[in-house]
């Protein structure tokens, strides 16, 4: 059995958690309080951090490393086939990645001008995905990848955001607007969450001191 150690809100997490639902591979989700990390945590996490996948005596950690590796062992393969293709998805899934870091300023700074900053980086980035993608319904086509693992959990935070404040991010962005809607639809994206995790979101945001907490209220 595997074991993901996990926190609630996090979207690396996620995205080994779609991965694993994807492949039907079982696996146990052990859950830790970052704000007061347990020491058995800190014994095997190097960087302190979640996602962590103990697979028999060995921890492995960092989403990427994680997800590599489950496409490696477990069947059905993800990512695609072509060399070249698999590149261009690996490119993107970093792209996720600082997709995620924007998403985390937007959440927490208190300061108007970074907010406004990173709601305009994150506007661009879409810009370019709307570019790339093709007929759909998912980043590669008619086949989940783990692109669209990545992305899920990032598209997932605008379900909250929506509520509270119109960030513009997916205006006149068809192809973006529906692959979100496709993620959204997909079992292992709704199973990776616990069934209230948007109101544990909310609640997250709005006990950050930051210039969205304030327009929430
Ligand atoms: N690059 C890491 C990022 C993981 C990450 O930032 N996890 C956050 C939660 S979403 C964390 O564990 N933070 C705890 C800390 O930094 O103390 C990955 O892809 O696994």
């Amino acid at each position: 059995m595997l074991t993901l150690v996990s926190f609630d809100l996090c979207p690396y997490v996620q995205r080994a958690a779609i991965a694993l639902a994807e492949k039907g591979v079982p696996f146990e989700r052990r859950d830790v309080d970052l704000a007061n990390k347990p020491d058995w945590f800190d014994a095997i996490s190097p960087l302190g951090k979640v996602p962590l996948l103990q697979v028999d005596d060995e921890v492995l950690f960092e989403s990427a490393v994680i997800v590599e590796y489950l496409e490696e062992t477990q069947a059905p393969r993800l990512h695609p086939a072509e060399p070249l293709v698999r590149a261009r998805h690996r490119a993107w899934m970093e792209v996720g990645s600082s997709i995620l870091a924007d998403i985390w300023t937007l959440e927490t700074t208190p300061d108007r001008a970074a907010f406004d900053a990173k709601a305009l980086s994150l506007r661009d980035k879409f810009r370019r995905l709307e570019a790339v993608l093709d007929r759909g319904p998912y980043f590669g086509g008619e086949h989940f990848s783990l692109v669209d693992a990545v992305f899920a959990p990032a598209f997932r935070y605008f379900d909250v955001f929506d509520r509270f404040v119109d960030l513009g991010t997916f205006t006149d962005l068809p192809k973006v607007q529906a692959w979100r809607r496709a993620l959204a639809a997909r079992r292992s994206v709704k199973s990776a969450v616990v069934v209230d995790y948007e109101v544990r979101l909310e609640a997250f945001l709005r006990r950050q001191e930051s210039w969205l907490a304030g327009l929430m209220e």
